[in-house]
């Protein structure tokens, strides 16, 4: 009999699978859906663990739900824009198109060896032509729908990458990328609003129930909202206004200065002629290389200048002097503050080193509080005092009270503020979907008409990192005619960011092919939404907000009829080595390509989900791996063992025999382990646990019940349904020994196993009978028969009754479906 062949059966059965179209998939009205999704990979070069990971959980969900009798759409792409191949381009001069190509002709065979079930007719690539056509035509409804705007703004500007980066793409006030410090720099930039859907973004959470909580929470306080007043202040002397943000509208009699952020378009203005001017453009200068970051900070010490303007407080007509400081953002609220010292830590800082006034307006409940003595801001509630005619009041009622002092008097309003962004879409790129815009010196800004698309990338561009698209160097793609005008003009030169291309891409999946629309109306109706979405948690704002948001506008567009894309999110665990995530900068990466080679897929991919549930961390053991393969081996010589006599010896199983019974009883029990774990938990490492249970009474039975007495045709059932359920975790070997044990078609076509709840139950029990500790009899019971039953029937029995004869039974002890002891005496 031959041995566990892995490198045999894996690549026959991939091709075979390849060519019967075994998981290409249609629109079928007559099946249920399931749309089951793995975050689509950027096209590195070479699979990585945590990929093998991703695609080894989503192709679980996949196969088990396929079993169950779903449709199942399981695609597979490549989020194929971005820096990296234009990295290679600069360093390697290797034209990026070549790279990227390249690359993914690389994964995509290292996909193929894995095993993983897609239908590979629907593979798209965000770089192609007939992908970037609809990503700009999608920009184009953004645009109509005046959901795409250009603005001047001060943008975050990495000077390594030369690129600008959105907020997102900041972290600790440094590039994601690179970690250079981020720079503010003013560029004429392409937005999405999607500050206007901050509202559904946050409240639709709550239709959410299979997200994580987490990822829930992180995208709650991004979007950030807070509720408060806008109030607006009067310059002293002029007729201009400042309106300011502020989640306190109580402490409005407390403002002793006001606050301005260095870019506040006033600043220049107010400062003009004045002592200070010359000090105020020193600052406003200094606080552009400073991050949002660390301007805000709470350990960064605060600083700021007077610009020698005044402001009038609106409720008391008080002068306070406005100030510009570098804890004061231009992008949140209004980009300026009331300073209330007495009641803001950040204020109070501010007061005490530039000695402004302090000035009580909440008083604590039975305590004095004194400005010029605090030593910190008191946050907490109280009572209003020396605010007019709010004196006495609580102060949470004071808001609301204030509020619509405010309003009925035209000096301010209640605003609801969000800390999300619009979200900042050019990138001085080439390797990117060129954002689909003329400019004319006649007409203007003139959109791309439609029919138009795609506005190609062109190739044999030039690179120079010089801050500018590289596009600028290509006269060819630059200069144009206008649509509108017909005479010269010039194209946008950025490209969008990549984030842009991957948030509809789901959507594409369902009509890959088309030519005449992004997606095609009843086959996305069909499919979507997403049922399960697989990936990273590090996508948990970034990527899942702007894909909500794209699905959000494409609904409110008419071209859609669903408002959420992914209707259950896994968020799958790091594969880390020695305690470690695995990295190349770390040194520490398992390549599973080597592992693939080794042990094949089929134990690669057990592996890693055997090691440790989908959401944990999962440590990277060799030993672990050469488990799992020897556990393969052990299940590949047990059905060689009985494939022929059970192909010979096939029919219903007839199930008498204790022995039999149990085995049948461990099949049922297993069956529903592994259904459950798999269905209700994701619990994929405990589903295959119970698999290996079930092997191992399998080999009980062969090692305990002679050879002439095994019952084959229980044999056989027991390992149909067993490589049935091993199906999903380890697909070649299961579809390679379902055709040793007769099947005829693929294993992977099969319906999920059902149980029996009636084989579960233990039927009956042997107690030992023993009379003052020695054994007497043997009887069968009942399993789990209830003590006082046992006594009962026991002192009944003849035997027992006679070998009582003339004795006093003192007491019955009962151990549960093992022994009955009767204690008695003469
Ligand atoms: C006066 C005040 C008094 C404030 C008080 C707080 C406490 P969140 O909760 O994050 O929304 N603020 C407003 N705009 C700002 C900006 N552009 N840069 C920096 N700080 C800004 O915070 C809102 C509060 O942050 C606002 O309420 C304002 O300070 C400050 F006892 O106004 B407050
Ligand atoms: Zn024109």
């Amino acid at each position: 009999e031959a041995r566990y062949n892995f490198k045999e059966i894996e690549p026959k059965w991939q091709r075979r699978w390849e060519a019967s179209d075994l998981y290409r998939v249609t629109e079928d009205s007559d099946k249920p859906k399931f749309y089951c999704l793995e975050m689509f990979p950027y096209p590195s070069g070479n699979l990585h663990m945590g990929h093998v990971r991703n695609y080894s959980i989503g192709d679980v969900v996949a196969r088990f739900k396929r079993m169950q009798g779903y449709n199942v759409l399981h695609p597979m792409g490549w989020d194929a824009f971005g820096l990296p191949a234009e990295n290679a381009a600069i360093h390697r001069g290797i034209p990026p198109a070549e790279w990227t190509w390249s690359n993914i002709a690389n994964m995509r065979r290292q996909l193929h060896a894995m095993g993983i079930s897609y239908d590979w007719d629907r593979e798209v690539a965000t770089c192609h032509p007939n992908y970037y056509r609809w990503t700009q035509w999608l920009f184009l409804q953004m645009y109509k729908h005046g959901l795409a705007y250009r603005k001047k703004a001060a943008v975050n500007w990495c000077p390594s990458c030369v690129t600008v980066l959105a907020n997102e793409q900041v972290v600790d006030g440094a590039c994601e990328r690179c970690h250079t410090p981020v720079m503010r720099k003013d560029l004429e930039q392409w937005f999405f609003r999607i500050t206007a859907y901050a509202e559904r973004l946050l409240s639709d959470l709550q239709q959410l129930p299979g997200w994580p909580e987490k990822v829930k929470i992180m995208q709650e306080n991004w979007i950030g909202r807070s509720t408060g007043a806008e109030v607006i202040f009067r310059v002293e002397g002029s007729d201009e206004e400042i309106p300011v943000f502020t989640t306190r509208p109580d402490t409005l009699y407390g403002v002793t200065y006001m606050v301005l952020a260095p870019e506040h378009p006033l600043v220049a203005k107010l400062a003009a002629g004045t002592p200070q001017e010359k000090e105020v453009a020193g600052f406003v200068q200094a606080a552009r290389y400073l991050s949002d970051l660390d301007r805000t900070a709470t350990e960064k010490e605060k600083e700021g200048v007077f610009t020698g303007a005044y402001a009038i407080n609106p409720v008391n007509n008080e002068r306070v002097p406005i100030w510009i400081a570098n804890y004061v953002l231009m992008e949140y609220g209004t980009g300026a503050v009331m300073g209330v010292p007495a009641h803001d830590q950040r204020d109070f800082e501010f007061a005490r080193k530039y000695n402004l006034p302090v000035e009580v307006v909440i008083q604590p409940q039975g305590q004095e509080l004194d400005g010029a003595t605090m030593t910190a801001a008191y946050v907490e509630d109280g009572i209003m005092v020396n605010s007019g005619p709010f004196n006495g009041l609580p102060n949470r009622e004071g808001i609301g009270k204030v509020t619509a002092y405010l309003e009925s008097t035209g000096k301010g309003k209640a605003r609801v503020n969000y800390r999300l962004r619009d979200w900042l879409i050019s990138r001085q790129r080439y390797w990117g979907a060129p954002i689909p815009i003329i400019y004319c010196d006649h007409c203007g800004l003139v959109p791309v008409p439609e029919e138009d698309l795609p506005v190609i990338l062109p190739e044999g561009v030039e690179f120079k990192p010089t801050g500018e698209s590289p596009l600028k160097n290509c006269p060819e793609f630059v200069n144009t005619t206008c649509p509108r005008c017909g005479g010269p003009a010039q194209r946008e030169t950025d490209t969008m960011d990549t984030f842009v291309c991957s948030s509809w891409y789901f959507l594409r999946y369902t009509s890959p092919h088309s030519q005449e629309r992004a997606f095609a109306r009843d086959k996305v109706d069909y499919w979507m939404n997403v049922d399960q979405y697989i990936g990273g948690v590090e996508h948990a704002i970034l990527h899942l907000m702007y894909a909500r948001f794209f699905t959000k506008a494409l609904y409110d567009f008419g071209l859609l009829g669903v408002e959420e894309p992914f209707q259950n999110l896994l968020t799958q665990g790091m594969v880390l080595k020695d305690g470690s995530k695995m990295s190349k900068s770390k040194g520490n990466v398992v390549s599973p390509e080597e592992i693939i080679e080794r042990y094949g897929a089929d134990t690669a991919r057990l592996f890693i989900l055997f090691a440790a549930p989908p959401e944990r961390d999962l440590e990277w053991s060799d030993q672990g791996v050469e488990g799992c393969y020897r556990f393969l081996n052990r299940v590949w010589r047990l059905v060689a063992a009985y494939a022929d006599a059970v192909r010979r010896d096939g029919g219903t199983p007839v199930v008498n025999a204790p022995a039999d019974r149990e085995l049948w009883r461990l099949l049922h029990a297993t069956i529903k382990k592994v259904t459950e774990d798999i269905e209700q938990r994701f619990n994929f490492n405990t589903a295959i646990s119970a698999i290996m249970e079930l092997v191992n009474g399998c080999y009980r039975y062969q090692d305990t019940v002679a050879e002439n007495e095994q019952n084959l045709p229980l044999m056989g059932e027991v390992l149909r349904k067993l490589v049935t359920l091993l199906a999903p975790f380890a697909p070649h070997i299961a579809e390679e020994l379902w055709q040793g044990l007769g099947g005829r078609e693929s294993v992977h076509l099969e319906s999920w196993p059902a149980y029996d709840p009636a084989a579960l139950v233990e039927e009956e029990v042997t107690l030992v009978v023993q009379i003052n500790g020695k054994v007497r009899d043997r009887m069968q019971v009942p399993a789990g028969l209830p003590e006082e039953e046992v006594k009962k029937l026991v002192l009944k029995r003849e035997k027992v009754a006679s070998l009582l004869a003339g004795q006093q039974v003192v007491k019955v002890i009962v151990v549960p479906d093992k022994l009955v002891n009767v204690v008695a005496r003469w």
